[in-house]
């Protein structure tokens, strides 16, 4: 649970982009060092990068190097220096170095793959954040914060609570995180009953749920009218989107967010927006 006042920083997928990771830091850095109560929410996939063959196939999108082993290292020094402000919120990459399901996007097996290149130090520290890691966010202001798109598996917040994986493939609460972390959207009506099952369960408002997992050319998506992402990893340099939200103002529609939240991470040089 975020508070209700302050600003909130929202970065999606970064699949081992650090360069993105040093922009948003910065963005973040110089808003603390200005005094700023900002919480920065990391929506998981901070790990797997892409491989020398997607790389060349499509430089636009995908060619940075895979920097996931320094990645590690520097999220966690941010949230060392700023304790309680840097939220990270678990992707369905990361959560195969748990031992759920390992993704095979870039290489046949990406846990493996990462783990191989990690220092003893590194693969702690990744441990380390992928349990600790949260499934969901709420912000008060009116936003639910996860990396997939959760729907009616996903019953209550609650239900999401203890040990990762869930023992047990078949009960619900394994469906539930699995949904959560592996839907790319919902049809408008179930994620409006999603928000109306969360917000009643929170005593917030919940009007829009803001996530990762999907990738758009254009920078941002909205969906069913209560959905939106504003992708880093997927998108060009220059398409690239956060968002910065002011914990104390209502979210009253994703296009109200679009309009006072939505901001590119590379600035167009003519200054035009
Ligand atoms: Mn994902």
């Amino acid at each position: 649970m975020l508070p209700s006042s302050g600003w909130l920083l929202v970065s999606t997928d970064l699949h081992g982009n650090l360069e993105d990771f040093r922009a948003l830091e910065r963005v973040a850095e110089d808003a603390w060092r200005a005094g700023v109560e900002l919480h920065w929410a990391v929506l998981g996939d901070l790990v797997h990068g892409p491989d020398a063959e997607a790389a060349a196939r499509t430089p636009q999108l995908h060619g940075f190097p895979d920097d996931s082993p320094a990645l590690i290292d520097a999220l966690t020094a941010v949230m060392a220096r700023h304790p309680g402000r840097v939220h990270f919120v678990l992707g369905n990459h990361d959560a195969g170095h748990l031992g759920f399901k390992h993704t095979g996007k870039f290489h046949p097996d990406e846990v493996e793959a990462l783990e191989a290149r990690l220092t003893v130090g590194q693969r702690d520290r990744l441990q380390r954040l992928c349990s600790e890691a949260l499934l969901a966010l709420v912000a008060p202001c009116g936003l639910l914060l996860t990396h997939g798109a959760p729907g009616d598996a996903v019953e209550t917040l609650a239900m999401l609570d203890g040990p990762l994986p869930p023992e047990r493939p078949d009960d619900a609460r394994f469906r539930a995180v699995n949904e959560l972390l592996w839907s790319y959207g919902q049809p408008g009506p179930v994620a409006a009953r999603l928000l109306a099952r969360v917000s009643a369960e929170t005593g917030h408002e919940l009007r829009v749920v803001v996530h990762g997992h999907d990738r758009d050319e254009s920078g941002w998506f909205i969906e069913g009218e209560n959905q939106v992402q504003p992708v880093l990893f997927g998108a060009p340099r220059e398409q690239k989107r956060y968002l910065w939200v002011d914990l104390s103002l209502p979210v009253s529609s994703c296009q109200a967010l679009e309009r006072e939240a939505l901001r590119r991470l590379y600035p167009l040089r003519d200054g035009g927006d």
